[in-house]
């Protein structure tokens, strides 16, 4: 071989070997495209994440996603329960479009969901955890979901082929080993990805992890200024609602005394909390976890038969706080340690860069404000709900957004932001500008919400109503024909309905206004509110 043939061979060797590289690096490169992670937990209230307010507890972990990203302080969403929050969010529609209005009927899986979108443009999907949607999803190549509500001791899943499985152990942990099972083992590198990864915690009733059960009931929480509300100045829907600490709150089933500890103090048992005590997460343990709990549980039901006689309402209020505060807390600490995995992995997987990680709830929830827990009324701490959004090199670190943004927002967030076409039907808007600083884009001033699920559990009247950063106008046009207004920036805890104040009367009258244009240019009327009473009462009926 001359020099010449010699440098000829050598140089079509480091094409073969530079090609070769090349294909390689193609393949290992991750795509241009973001992978979108969506966290979402089930009932978690803002008031419990410390990038909103340390005063009742910590969650390091989620408060990295705010400081790496943005956080909005007035993100709501559009009704407040779980599967409708879902349907929004997956369609990007008003509950009374999509038809998803309660957790009682089964989703519509004819309409189209993001996920679908986002399959279809070649993207790989993935969902884990709770749905609640009584049928599996569209659009996921991969899925564990949890039938109903879930269990959070050795729960069930439901496969992709609908078969049920059960596994051992904690569902908060069970859900991230899948999540990060599936980003380790199963993903397509060469496509981007959309991870839906989705707790059931802090759902009720309330079963923490042995460990962090036995630290959160060494634990005392600042009770909420509106602990004892008199919902003086509200209407009917606040004064008949079930969702009192005092009233509606079970002493087995949500906070753990046992049936025969009550009975030991002469108490008769309340039948309800007898049989869902039956039902609970207690029966589901094992011996070996049992022997976990039960010194823990010992200690509650110590401390319940040595005061619960002497107590005064205001004390039994006070004392079933706590044991609230102490469980709902515990499963959020879970909560924040797997989220601080998943956020891990990124990190040591060179996935960060190039993802979106979004942390919110299906919706936000009452620790003890107006003395209630649950959610569905349009008051703050259930109309709101946590959200924040990291996208390193796109979003500045650390910011803060107080737009009225909401769920129905989520679908056309995710389509803009992976390139994807938005269909024209969605009803909300991409929250781009607010993410990467293009404010000046983002115009709207109000939000529109509308409840439906009664008569049902907690006895929420039906109402539907807007707000704007300033005011709430709320109509509860079922059973009764009330109207309330809150003053947000004079009133912020909303204690005092100013319907009827006269110096309100222009702005009723101006708001009432923009809430009937916010009804047309969503597609509801009364004549959709009549329907979903007939058909609520209808098939009340046929059971
Ligand atoms: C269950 C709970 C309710 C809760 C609903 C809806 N009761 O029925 O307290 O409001 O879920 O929650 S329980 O006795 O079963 O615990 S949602 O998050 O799924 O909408
Ligand atoms: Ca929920």
């Amino acid at each position: 071989m001359n020099l010449n043939q010699f440098s000829t061979l050598l140089l079509s060797l480091t094409l073969v070997v530079s090609c070769a590289k090349s294909a390689k690096k193609k393949e290992d490169k991750p795509s241009q495209r973001p992978n979108i992670i969506f966290i979402m937990s089930d009932d978690h209230a803002y008031q419990a994440i410390s990038a909103y307010s340390d005063k009742l507890t910590t969650t390091p972990h989620i408060d990295r996603i705010a400081k790496e990203g943005i956080l909005f302080t007035n993100a709501t969403v559009t009704n407040s329960i779980c599967a409708p929050s879902r349907a929004t969010i997956l369609t990007g529609k008003h509950t009374h479009i999509n038809g998803k209005i309660d957790n009682l009927s089964p989703f519509d899986t004819t309409q189209v969901t993001f996920p679908q979108l986002f399959q279809k443009a070649g993207y790989q999907t993935a969902m884990f955890g709770k749905l609640h949607f009584g049928n599996n999803p569209k659009g996921v190549d991969d899925l564990m979901i949890l039938p109903g509500q879930g269990s959070y001791i050795n729960p069930d899943f439901i496969t992709k082929n609908g078969e049920k499985i059960n596994k051992q152990g904690y569902a908060t942990d069970i859900i991230t080993d899948m999540s990060i099972e599936w980003m380790d083992k199963k993903r397509d590198t060469t496509k981007p990805f959309l991870l839906m990864y989705l707790h059931k915690a802090p759902h009720r009733a309330w079963w923490p992890k042995p460990d962090k059960f036995k630290e959160y009931t060494q634990k005392t929480f600042p009770e909420p200024e509106t602990l004892f509300d008199d919902y003086a100045s509200r209407g009917t829907a606040a004064k008949t609602a079930e969702m009192n600490i005092l009233k509606h709150m079970l002493l087995s089933y949500d906070l753990k005394v046992f049936p025969k500890t009550i009975e030991e103090l002469g108490i008769e048992v309340d039948e309800r909390n007898a049989k869902l005590f039956n039902y609970s997460e207690f029966h589901r343990m094992n011996d070996e976890q049992k022997a976990m709990y039960m010194p823990i549980l010992d200690s509650i039901n110590l401390d319940f038969k040595s005061k619960w006689l002497t107590m005064s309402e205001k004390e039994k209020t006070k004392w079933k706080y706590q044991r609230y505060m102490q469980d709902y807390l515990a499963c959020i600490s879970s909560v924040d340690d797997n989220i601080g995995r998943v956020l891990n992995y990124l990190k040591a997987n060179n996935l960060e860069d190039n993802t979106i990680v979004v942390y919110t709830s299906d919706q936000g929830f009452y620790l003890g404000e107006h003395g209630w827990f649950d959610k569905r009324f349009m008051y703050s701490e259930s109309f709101k709900t946590p959200l924040m959004i990291k996208w390193p090199n796109k979003i500045k670190p650390g910011i803060t957004s107080d737009e009225m943004v909401q769920n129905l927002d989520f679908a056309q967030t995710f389509l803009e932001a992976a390139g994807i076409a938005i269909p024209d039907d969605m009803q909300g808007e991409s929250l781009l500008p607010l993410l990467t600083g293009n404010t000046k884009e983002w115009n709207r001033d109000g939000v529109y919400y509308h409840y439906y699920e009664y008569p049902g559990e907690h006895a929420v009247k039906r109402h539907y109503g807007m707000a704007t950063k300033d005011f709430k106008l709320i109509h509860f046009y079922h059973d009764v024909d009330e109207w309330e207004l809150y003053d947000l920036k004079k009133d912020p805890q909303e204690m005092t309905n100013v319907y009827n104040n006269p110096e309100y009367s222009e702005i009723v009258t101006k708001l009432k206004q923009e809430l009937k244009a916010m009804r047309l240019k969503y597609k509801d009327s009364p004549e959709l509110d009549q329907k979903f009473i007939k058909r609520y009462n209808e098939k009340k009926d046929t059971h």
